[in-house]
């Protein structure tokens, strides 16, 4: 599929927004869904819905089978083992802080180290700052480069032999960094510490492949790869999962239930208390169907030349400050002198045009990069080059409406 048939797959993207065609640039918060998706749901809803493993009815089993279908995908998707590493859940955060309650507390005590990196989501920071706080353990971060990259000798400085968690994100959601996951990995284990992937940012664009990486957990959410809000995955070795308590009771999740003692399922249901996420796993098993018939070489093509083309024409306009490496992922985070972000968000949107402005659930990252917000242009598979030459227009405007000589 070329681009401009991609595009054509989102029926969201055909409408004028303030009077101007929408330009979305936004995928880093949610992307868009093509109609396969919407049709899958829709298709469920109308034919299949039910509760699973239940009962023996038709329904429930055909809605048994798409779910358990799903997982299926999602383990061919980032290259699991087995099933019984790919556990439903919310999304990231919940992912990252399931791993943090039920691994983390279980292994992690007092004089033992967590390390992150000052660049991380919000979802990779406090997770692990409640449990530094539970434990007595102390949290530490890796030191970030001058342009927002990780050196793999600050890594090895920070890792001890008092690690027990490195928790790291793949592609970072602001400065647009790939980080070196498998050598990190390389180093944790090193030290006998696991090492936890926030895969967000990277599985709707890249290949992933866990057991390459040789992450212990890789933690992403269908809704910024095509698929619906509401579920996500959290993979995990099955050595580890099979030592973890579940972090939810209830429903679903159990074997055999007592007055006062009960047992669990076998994995990956034992993490997966009440009902399942249904729709939304089916949903992001046609998301998985969709990336996977564009294939994720020509994702990473696509984005690759839409960001290298929005860096060449951003770079050259006056006044504009990009944050982040050369080399990195389908996003741009700038701000223009003297406009705040959420200005400039204000002024491109009165021209159809989305982006996001704020912190960007990166606190301690804006801190270090010295600034309190940032914009952020986001670019997906149904992005063209003449969506990046809007938002050149669109800035050359904000920067007239706020009266910059251009
Ligand atoms: N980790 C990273 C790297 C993210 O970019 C996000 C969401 C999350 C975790 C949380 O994902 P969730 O699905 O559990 O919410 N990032 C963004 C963003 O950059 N703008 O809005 C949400």
């Amino acid at each position: 599929m070329i681009s401009k048939e991609i595009r054509k797959q989102f029926p969201i993207l055909d409408q004028e927004v303030n009077g101007k065609p929408l330009v979305y640039l936004d995928s880093a918060a949610t992307s868009q869904k093509p109609i396969s998706v919407i049709e899958t749901l829709d298709h469920y809803y109308k034919n299949d819905n039910s509760n699973v493993h239940r009962g023996v009815h038709t329904l429930g089993t055909r809605a048994t089978d798409s779910y358990e279908g799903a997982r299926e995908k999602v383990r061919h998707f980032i290259n699991a083992s087995s099933m019984e590493e790919v556990i439903f859940l919310r999304g990231t955060t919940t992912a990252i802080n399931t791993i943090a309650s039920s691994y983390g507390r279980a292994n992690v005590g007092e004089d033992d180290e967590i390390v992150i990196t000052p660049m991380e989501h919000h979802s990779n920071i406090i997770p692990w700052q409640q449990l530094a706080k539970q434990t007595g353990a102390k949290l530490k971060y890796i030191p970030l480069q001058e342009d927002g990259t990780i050196d793999l000798s600050d890594v090895e400085n920070t890792i001890t032999e008092h690690t027990k968690i490195v928790s790291i994100m793949h592609v970072s959601n602001v400065l647009g960094t790939i980080n070196p996951i498998k050598e990190i990995a390389k180093i944790a284990h090193k030290n006998g510490a696991v090492m936890v992937v926030d895969g967000a940012q990277a599985a709707p664009h890249m290949h992933v492949d866990v057991r390459d990486l040789d992450c212990d957990f890789y933690a992403f959410s269908a809704h910024k790869m095509c698929g619906p809000t509401g579920i996500g995955v959290m993979y995990g070795k099955k050595k580890l999962l099979e030592n973890m308590e579940p972090a939810e009771f209830g429903g679903e999740m159990i074997d055999f239930v007592g007055l006062y003692e009960s047992t669990w399922k076998d994995l990956p249901w034992k993490f997966e208390g009440g009902t399942p996420i249904i729709a939304g796993a089916i949903g992001l098993g046609a998301a998985i169907d969709f990336l996977e018939q564009i294939g994720r070489d020509e994702i990473e093509k696509i984005e690759h030349e839409l960001v290298e083309y929005a860096m060449e024409r951003m770079s050259a306009v006056e006044g504009l400050k990009i944050f982040g490496p050369e080399k990195r992922a389908g996003l741009v985070t700038f701000n223009i002198d003297d406009v705040h972000p959420h200005d400039v968000a204000t002024v491109l949107d009165a021209e159809g045009i989305a982006v996001r402005a704020g912190h960007h659930c990166a606190q301690p990252l804006m801190k270090w990069l010295d600034v309190t917000a940032t914009a952020r242009a986001s670019f997906y598979i149904y992005n063209t080059k003449e969506d990046v030459d809007a938002l050149i227009d669109g800035l050359k405007t904000t920067k007239e409406y706020f009266g910059h000589v251009f």
